[in-house]
């Protein structure tokens, strides 16, 4: 039996399933949250269905995760999505359920759940989500809703279709997706819109970044800047791509300081960058990783650790 069918049996088996999510859920997690929830009642009208996790501002207008007490993870289903560590996933308690399935394209950090199915190659899991569906499109049911939250995870992924993890797959996937009715200009202006004061705070990057004498360049966000531009965390670390295009530096940050520590977006158009990131207790994608550190007296390590990775990698195109 293929795992897409183990999956399907599950869903089919349990009465309530909760689906799980990432800290700080970004488009993808809440596509692929929502997106399977709306798929699941849809097709079950009878089954219990509840998105649980964190609030993401940022893809608000797609749907807000349900507030749920701990008795009803007993004799229920657990569905992890976009999360290739256990400890990130935001409610905890899917240790709880009955049963855990890990649905997933991150690289691995540890196995959990009692199903994993993982497309690491996927550009997005919203994708792997969709493409869930339509194997079984003569059992299960969709609707506009979980359409347009699965087409803004793939959006999100890929920025906007322009990363290397697009494959023909996704173009097919996001052409199922608009035959159903998706407003792709709409979505697009939702994801875009701006404040002022994310604008002015871009300035601020962009006027501050710093770069290596390899080839790594970065900015420090202190939790004062972040707090002075009167921005989210959440906007604050969306703006690490500002400063992605420069020649010869294939590898980005943007080091931004939360309340308890302080959070590396790593980024890299030429070196796969999650090795290092698994150094500094994260991980993700080989060109797009998290990572964290202690404290601001740990960057300059962190900074040198990046440089010679820069420098190994152009060491070896030579
Ligand atoms: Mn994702």
């Amino acid at each position: 039996m293929s795992i897409k069918q183990e999956i399907l049996n599950k869903i089919k088996e349990y009465n309530r399933i909760i689906i799980h999510g990432h800290t700080r859920p970004d488009g993808d997690c809440y596509g692929s949250q929502f997106g399977l929830k709306e798929i699941i009642k849809e097709s079950f009208p009878n089954k219990e269905v509840y998105v649980v996790g964190e609030v993401s501002n940022y893809v608000s207008w797609i749907d807000s995760p349900d507030n749920i007490s701990d008795d009803l993870f007993k004799g229920a289903l657990a569905i992890c999505v976009d999360c290739g560590n256990s400890e990130r996933l935001a409610d905890q308690r899917f240790k709880l359920a009955d049963y855990v399935i890990k649905i997933d394209h991150h690289i691995p950090v540890d196995n959990y759940g009692d199903l994993q199915f993982v497309e690491e190659q996927k550009a997005a899991c919203s994708q792997i989500i969709f493409e869930l569906y339509d194997e079984f499109k003569d059992e299960l049911k969709i609707n506009l809703k979980a359409a347009t939250a699965l087409y803004t995870g793939i959006v999100t992924d890929t920025g906007r279709f322009r990363f290397d993890s697009v494959a023909p797959e996704t173009f097919n996937v996001a052409a199922k997706l608009l035959s159903l009715g998706v407003d792709i200009a709409d979505i697009d202006n939702k994801l875009s819109v701006e404040s002022l004061d994310v604008l002015k705070f871009k300035g601020y990057v962009l006027s501050k970044f710093k770069m290596t004498e390899d080839g790594f360049a970065y900015v420090k966000i202190t939790k004062e800047v972040v707090e002075k531009y009167g921005i989210t965390m959440e906007d604050a670390a969306n703006q690490v791509n500002l400063i992605s295009t420069i020649p010869g530096y294939p590898v980005w940050a943007l080091i931004i300081e939360y309340p308890a520590e302080i959070r590396v977006r790593l980024r890299s158009r030429g070196p796969d960058v999650d090795k290092l990131a698994n150094k500094y207790g994260g991980g993700g994608h080989a060109k797009a990783s998290g990572a964290k550190l202690s404290n601001w007296r740990q960057l300059p390590k962190f900074v040198k650790d990046a440089n010679e990775l820069v420098k190994e990698y152009k060491q070896s195109l030579n």
